[in-house]
């Protein structure tokens, strides 16, 4: 019995290891949250799972003139967000949900209006354990809540019908 589980072990650290040099992040359930006017700054929110261990270090987009990882967090009765610094972890093979309430990408200084329907790019840098850095650029559509399927709760259908 024991040696079975060392065995499986040992196949799962040797296919890791192969893996190293591939595109290492999914990325999944992307959305940015529309404004109104006069809003300038906004959340992104998607669920991200890499293949091996890495950090979100960075993003930016060019609808906006800062970008930041952010967190938000209790601070006493106050909810507070601020840039999570040295990156955002991203254990290999757990998924890890930038999610409205928690991490999320922020977009501040934004040029234009984000409107739903429309999607904007987001370029997204990685970084490996071995401190190579990588971008992945994509399109994220603008919603007004998260896409259906995004939440596991799924108990959220209630308050979903009362979109504008
Ligand atoms: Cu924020």
């Amino acid at each position: 019995m024991k040696k079975i589980v060392t065995a499986s072990l040992f196949a799962l650290a040797l296919g890791s290891a192969t893996s190293l040099f591939a595109q290492t992040v999914d990325i999944k359930d992307a959305w940015a949250r529309a404004t109104v006017q006069g809003q300038t700054a906004t959340g992104a929110f998607m669920t991200l799972t890499s293949r091996s261990p890495a950090k979100l270090v960075g993003v930016s987009s060019p609808v906006a003139g800062v970008a930041e990882v952010h967190e938000m967090k209790m601070d006493g009765n106050v909810m507070k967000m601020r840039a999570v610094s040295g990156g955002l972890d991203l254990p290999s093979g757990k998924p890890v949900s930038l999610a409205p309430g928690g991490y999320h990408l922020m977009l501040m200084d934004l040029k234009l209006p984000l409107k739903t329907g429309t999607t904007i790019p987001l370029t997204l840098v990685f970084k490996d354990a071995r401190g190579q850095e990588s971008r992945t650029e994509l399109k994220v559509p603008v919603a007004t809540a998260a896409p259906a399927g995004a939440s596991p709760a799924g108990g959220s259908s209630m308050h979903e019908g009362h979109k504008h």
